[in-house]
């Protein structure tokens, strides 16, 4: 028992140990101190709890978000946000009216001269609108069962065994005399555009050239560095492992060897065949990733295949597809994330909602696999991808939403965050594109893409107060105002779903604000590039505000829906877009030994991350040469891209 004297040479008991008094000083000090700190942590944690919500999402999404992924995990839907005008801003009435929105310059507290400018977009928006056509994509006719490489007439379903030496060089005479272009490919807009004057056809010609002295410049360096290796890292000068890890798989090769032959480059695409060949094996012990081996690995050799009818690439493409096979095997048929190719061991990530399968992974099958029972003739591939089909179309969804985590062993699904950006994106292209892919047939595709489309425009659709539309994320039982940058690969794919569509008008407009939007992620940084994920808030509109989304690694979202707004539409403002980016890539992220992401696009003069993206090659550059070539390269009415941006030829 604790006992306390007042004698001279007091003592203080603490459960029977004599305590000095300067010991008691010290304990009452050591108290305070203490108190302090837990007074100190309380409030910290009671104002991290209630004034920043975002960090419970933020705890278990970091990590994940590196890989492209995250979560939530609540049922119920927030009510749209109201409007200026008293209606539901997410009101699909609204999308395209936001021209009637009052803008209250106060409120904008950045940006006097941005309300110039977003007014005089408007101003423009508005004739833009009284004069937009929608270039019919498909003809009416609808035949498309033939594809041309160099004047030769191919049937595009089963590529002939055409030699290399056939390859089109696209930058000679075919891309510079437009009397040349299949006006059947085109409508009135197109046939203006392509007939305009001189001095527009040189300068395209011109960022034509450039690009492609781009992509030599990137793909020389990999070359030289790292030949055999997955990526380039450019600084250093060797080679990178990238997602695929340590096994040497070549990943730039197969992801460029296609947009190497579309650009003509005779040498460089005998060179990365001749790899391809002889090393493309997948023989190594390494979990691969079934999502990234069948868009950039098995994407890549069907387009080649397709493009060159060389049946080299038709089996590597097929032996790969084989080692995937063990992720299927489960109750569901929605197969795992990764899969082992030497052990045949398959399993999903830890982080995906403890073990979930993701729906932009296990959705993004649907064109590969399709195509490829289709030229093999085993239906093997296409049984797999309808099992996922059927079982997504007749499980409950809800609001019509599809959530991003599904358990392939119970069925269910594990979460309910839904996103137009990173772990829902490509799910919702692919049922566009399988449509498409199968000449329109595919009737089932296009209903379960409307269907999703409608709920996401419902719920999830935006307009930010200075105007802009985007595709907020559904988290955690609310709306969280960001558009991830891949996330604006979105507005190439509602503009070309417009043919179609209920409304081919709005889908179109609503390509074009989305294009749009993207477009002012990059215009509001100092190196007119975009950050990985933008917000929209009282104080920011279209740009980063966390410092881990503020990079920009060479991804092409931003440039796609430019590359689909500017074939459909044909306006001259989606290649000056893709001008402006092109200059700042050689600007910030060329460098001696290739092209690197950076790591703050709002810094001038910012560090540099040392990675070549293989989709760089695959897309960026692609995308960017496409933009700058006439629509007979690689016409929509007769090709599909894969989410790769590999060109797949429409099943006549
Ligand atoms: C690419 O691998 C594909 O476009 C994929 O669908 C999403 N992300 C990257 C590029 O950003």
């Amino acid at each position: 028992m604790a006992v306390e004297s007042g004698l001279p040479n007091f003592q203080r008991y603490i459960n029977g140990v004599p305590v000095p008094n300067g010991r008691k000083m010290l304990r009452l000090r050591e108290k305070y101190i203490i108190m302090l700190v837990l007074l100190t942590f309380g409030t910290v944690c009671f104002g991290a709890f209630f004034f920043l919500p975002d960090l419970r999402d933020r705890v278990s999404m970091d990590g994940m978000r590196k890989h492209l992924r995250d979560a939530g995990n609540v049922i119920f839907f927030p009510h749209a946000r109201i409007g200026p005008d008293g209606h539901p801003i997410s009101d699909k009435a609204k999308i395209l009216r936001h021209d009637e929105y009052n803008i209250d310059p106060h409120r904008i507290d950045d940006k006097v001269r941005l309300r110039g400018k977003i007014e005089a977009a408007w101003e423009q928006d508005k004739k833009d609108k009284a004069s937009l056509v929608l270039v019919d994509p498909l003809p009416k006719d609808n035949k498309v069962e033939i594809m041309e490489i160099n004047n030769k007439v191919v049937p595009a379903e089963k590529p002939s065994d055409k030699k290399s030496d056939e390859l089109k060089d696209l930058s000679n005479d075919k891309q510079k005399d437009d009397k040349k272009i299949n006006n059947a490919d085109t409508g009135d807009v197109v046939k203006m555009e392509q007939h305009g004057d001189k001095s527009t056809a040189d300068e395209t010609e011109k960022r034509r050239e450039t690009v492609l002295k781009m992509m030599r410049h990137s793909w020389d360096n990999y070359e030289t560095y790292a030949w055999g290796a997955n990526e380039l890292r450019p600084i250093s000068r060797h080679g990178h492992a990238s997602i695929f890890g340590n096994i040497p798989l070549g990943a730039t090769i197969v992801d460029a060897i296609d947009t190497l032959y579309i650009m003509g480059m005779k040498k460089e695409f005998e060179k990365a065949k001749d790899w391809i060949d002889k090393n493309l094996k997948f023989e190594g012990s390494s979990d691969l990733s079934v999502f990234e081996t069948n868009i950039r690995f098995i994407g890549g050799l069907l387009s080649a295949y397709a493009l060159s009818g060389d049946e080299m690439f038709k089996n590597k493409a097929k032996m790969i597809a084989d080692k995937l096979m063990p992720a299927f095997n489960t109750p569901t048929g929605i197969p795992q994330s990764m899969v082992n190719v030497k052990t045949g061991s398959s399993r999903n990530w830890g982080w995906a909602s403890g073990g979930c399968s993701i729906l932009s992974e296990f959705g993004s099958l649907h064109l590969e696999y399709s195509y490829l029972s289709q030229i093999t003739g085993d239906k093997i591939y296409m049984d797999k991808v309808m099992k996922i089909r059927n079982f997504l179309q007749n499980i409950e969804k809800p609001q019509g939403l599809y959530p991003n985590y599904l358990n392939p062993r119970t069925g269910k699904w594990c979460q309910t965050h839904v996103s137009m950006g990173a772990l829902g994106d490509s799910f919702y292209e692919y049922l566009l594109k399988t449509w498409l892919l199968t000449g329109k047939t595919d009737k089932d595709a296009r209903t379960m893409y409307d269907g999703a489309i409608k709920a996401m425009e419902d719920k999830m659709l935006q307009i930010s107060k200075d105007g802009l539309t985007y595709f907020a994320e559904y988290k955690s039982g609310r709306l969280e105002h960001k558009m991830d940058h891949l996330a604006c690969f979105s507005g190439g794919m509602v503009a070309l779903g417009a043919n179609g569509s209920s409304d081919p008008t709005k889908y179109l407009h609503l390509g074009a604000e989305i294009a749009r939007t993207c477009h002012e992620s990059y215009d509001r940084s100092a190196t007119k590039l975009g950050p990985e994920a933008f917000r929209f808030d009282d104080s920011t509109q279209a740009k980063a505000t966390r410092q881990n989304e503020k990079y920009y690694i060479l991804r092409p979202e931003v440039i796609e829906t430019y590359f689909y707004m500017w074939r459909l539409t044909k306006e001259q403002k989606y290649r000056d877009w893709a001008w402006e980016a092109v200059q700042a890539l050689e600007k910030w992220c060329r460098v001696e030994g290739g092209y690197t992401g950076i790591r703050d696009v709002y810094q001038l003069n910012p560090n540099k991350d040392d990675v070549q993206q293989s989709f760089f090659l695959a897309e960026t550059l692609k995308y960017l040469y496409l933009i700058f070539s006439d629509d007979s390269v690689i016409p929509l009415h007769k090709w599909v891209f894969n989410t790769e941006a590999h060109p797949l030829p429409i099943k006549s």
